[in-house]
Order: C-alpha cells, then sequence, then structure tokens
C-alpha cells in the first residue's frame, strides 16, 4: 500500500515525511525541488504489542505503510495546467493522498498564497486534481467516439457512457470518489488511475501554539468533508512532531507528558491512513514471531491465508480463529478452547479485524 504526500510548497510535506519513515531528508531534500521520495512506515498496533508480552517470540514484525514525499505542487506555475507529468506518474500509481496544508506562519517560509486558509488550500489542489481527471476523461472520450464510428463494440458503448458519467461529474467540480459505482464499473475506474478516486487524507499542518487548539482549527474542515465519502481530516504540528520523533525513547515519553500528548500524532495519521484504505490486521502468533498482517476489510480466509503464503491458500483446510478481545479478556488459548471461542472456521469465513488466525493446510 502506497501513499503520496502532496500539497503547497512549504506546507510541511517533507517534515511530515521524514517525522512518519524516520529518514531525514531535510539536509539533502532541497525545497521546491522536485523528486520523490520513498519510505515504509511500521504501523503502530498495541493489540501486537501485548501478544508479543504473552506470547514472547523471538521477533515482533508489524504491518507496514509506505509513503511517498513527491514533492512541491507551485501552485502559481500548475494552476489551471494539470501536474507536470513526472509527478504525475508518481501520483497516480499510490492508493491513496495524503494533503498536507500549512496552517502555520513563519517569515521564512511564507505561504504561497499570500495568507493562510485551510480550506482554500485543500480547493486548490483539489481542482488541480479534478482537471487532471478531466484532461484523462476527455482524452479517453475522443478515443473510444474514434473507435466506436469503427467497431461498434458494446463494451466500447458501455465504457463511454462510464466515461461521460465521469465527465459530467468533473465538470460539476466534483471529485470521482463521491460517485455510486457498481463493482465492475470500480474496477473500470481503478484501471485509469484518477487522482479526484483516490481516498484522501488531508492533514492540517498547525503552529506550536495552536496544538490545544487543535478542534478549533478543523472543525470548518471536518463540517465540509466529513460527510464525504473516502475522506478524513486531521491535524498535527508536524515540526513539533519531528522534534518529538528526534528525542530518545527516555526523552519522549517525558516530553509527551509534559505537553499533555496521549501518542504522538503521528500514530493517528498512520491508523487514520490504515483506515481509510479499507484496511484491517489479522495476527499470527507463534514462538519465533508475532505478526500482524494486512488485508482489506471483507476479505475470507483462504485469501487472508495466501497473504501469508500461497501454499497456505492453495492448501488451505480450515482456520483456527480467536478474537484478540476474547482472548485477552480470559487470558489463555486454553480457556478461550474451553468456553467455545475458539473457532474452526471454513475458507468463506470473513476475516475480522482483530482476529489471531492458524491456519491448517495440506501441502
Ligand atoms: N513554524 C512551523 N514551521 C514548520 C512547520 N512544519 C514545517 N515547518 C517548516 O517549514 C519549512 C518547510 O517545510 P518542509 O517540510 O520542507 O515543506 P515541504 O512541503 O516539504 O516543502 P517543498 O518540498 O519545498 O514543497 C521547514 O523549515 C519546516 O521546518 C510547523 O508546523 N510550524
Ligand atoms: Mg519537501
Amino acid at each position: 500500500m502506497e501513499i503520496g504526500i502532496v500539497g503547497l510548497p512549504y506546507s510541511g510535506k517533507t517534515t511530515l515525511f521524514s517525522t512518519l519513515t524516520g529518514l531525514d531528508l531535510k539536509s539533502s531534500h532541497a525545497a521546491g525541488k522536485l523528486e520523490a521520495h520513498r519510505g515504509v512506515v511500521r504501523v503502530p498496533d498495541g493489540r501486537l504489542d501485548r501478544l508479543t508480552e504473552i506470547f514472547h517470540p523471538l521477533k515482533q514484525v508489524n504491518a507496514t505503510i509506505e509513503y511517498i514525499d513527491v514533492g512541491g505542487i507551485d501552485s502559481q506555475n500548475v494552476r489551471g495546467k494539470g501536474f507536470d507529468p513526472q509527478f504525475l506518474a508518481v501520483l497516480k500509481n499510490t492508493d491513496a493522498l495524503c494533503l498536507v496544508i500549512q496552517a502555520f506562519s513563519d517569515e521564512l517560509y511564507p505561504h504561497p498564497e499570500g495568507s493562510i486558509d485551510p480550506m482554500r488550500d485543500v480547493k486548490i489542489i483539489e481542482s488541480e486534481f479534478l482537471l487532471t481527471d478531466l484532461g484523462i476523461v476527455e482524452k479517453r472520450l475522443e478515443r473510444l467516439d474514434r473507435q466506436i464510428m469503427q467497431t461498434k463494440l458494446e463494451a466500447d458503448i458501455r465504457e463511454r457512457e462510464l466515461m461521460r458519467r465521469f465527465l459530467e461529474t468533473l465538470e460539476q467540480e466534483k471529485p470521482l470518489r463521491e460517485l455510486e459505482l457498481s463493482p465492475e464499473e470500480k474496477l473500470k475506474i481503478r484501471g485509469f488511475q484518477f487522482l479526484s478516486a483516490k481516498p484522501l487524507l488531508i492533514v492540517i499542518n498547525y503552529a506550536e501554539s495552536d496544538i490545544s487548539r487543535e478542534e478549533f482549527i478543523l472543525s470548518p474542515l471536518i463540517k465540509e468533508y466529513e460527510s464525504k465519502p473516502d475522506v478524513a481530516v486531521t491535524g498535527l504540528c508536524a515540526k513539533v512532531e519531528y522534534e518529538i520523533s528526534q528525542l530518545e525513547e527516555d526523552y519522549r515519553k517525558v516530553f509527551l507528558q509534559e505537553m499533555k500528548i496521549d501518542q504522538p500524532a503521528l500514530f493517528k495519521i498512520i491508523q487514520q491512513s490504515y483506515r481509510l484504505l479499507g484496511l484491517i490486521s489479522f495476527f499470527t502468533f507463534c514462538e519465533d514471531e508475532c505478526r500482524a498482517w494486512t488485508i482489506s476489510g471483507g476479505t475470507n480466509a483462504q485469501h487472508a491465508a495466501g497473504v501469508i503464503h500461497t501454499d497456505l491458500e492453495r492448501g488451505f483446510i480450515r482456520a483456527e480463529v480467536i478474537h484478540f478481545s476474547d482472548f485477552i479478556r480470559l487470558g489463555s488459548i486454553v480457556k478461550c478452547r474451553e468456553q467455545g471461542l475458539l473457532r474452526l472456521e471454513g475458507k468463506d469465513y470473513i476475516v475480522q479485524d482483530g482476529d489471531m488466525l492458524t491456519i491448517r493446510f495440506n501441502i
């Protein structure tokens, strides 16, 4: 899973990326340059930490998400022209977008639009997403028109209808993620990798002095976006989060206590990215390792086994399932078995977030 970090220049993208990934690009990554950087992030999961405490495996393996710092979007240059092709090539391949908005003032880094206005900035970037998609749809429609004149293929005619719906939506300045689509149409849309169809996490990067006013700062955006599908709004002060991430573990705890922060905002961003992508985790546990595996919500037990290893999917017989919350409540596998909370499930069982699985299989 890949998430692209985008935003206007100096909004704090690289600061957020460095905080998330622990990779320090501040010195090597010149501001305003077009250059994508990738980094893998462990998804923090307190449940997995608990399992490790209980089973003492040799290692713990968290789920991961990959973030890409795509570089600055120069709003003055880009406006109305769609994105640079190099930039677009990276963005198109992502599974979701994380939009960083500058809500702090800093004389050294004046906002490119001349003032702080998060709602305006979200709309500027969203309209670039729409324009880029519009370009793709228009080109596709032209080609389909030509093809249909020659071959009159039923599939092309159906696709043209769908593209016309996309066109209409985009012309009304609505992102494609707001369209209701059939499963078949969803597959089709994925092939085009439209930017406005990707799940969007809006991250408001506010000033140090605003940490205690987060609710106030986020509320207009939450009001505007919370009811929309596949959009989430969150906030942090990237500069402070970066400093927290640079502290030694012991100092970090003291610092967080003093600032009255219960967990770094960073965890929140990672977990929200995970949720926005419709992902859930199941766990495996043995002497060697306790591990979280990532699947999409709605995945059945046989496909989930395939995430561990293709042999487990092919030779799948049954899954032994205990839910993490039952296991913690009763304290042991034996007690779960006695109470009938260790279940044997077949291949069609839909795996739930927090299930602990042991796969029985034939080789
Ligand atoms: N005061 C303050 N400064 C911040 C904050 N977040 C980032 N900055 C500073 O703003 C400057 C630009 O941040 P970057 O993270 O490089 O911004 P960027 O979006 O990657 O910039 P480009 O890649 O040039 O588009 C850096 O000097 C940061 O330290 C913040 O929350 N408060
Ligand atoms: Mg940057």
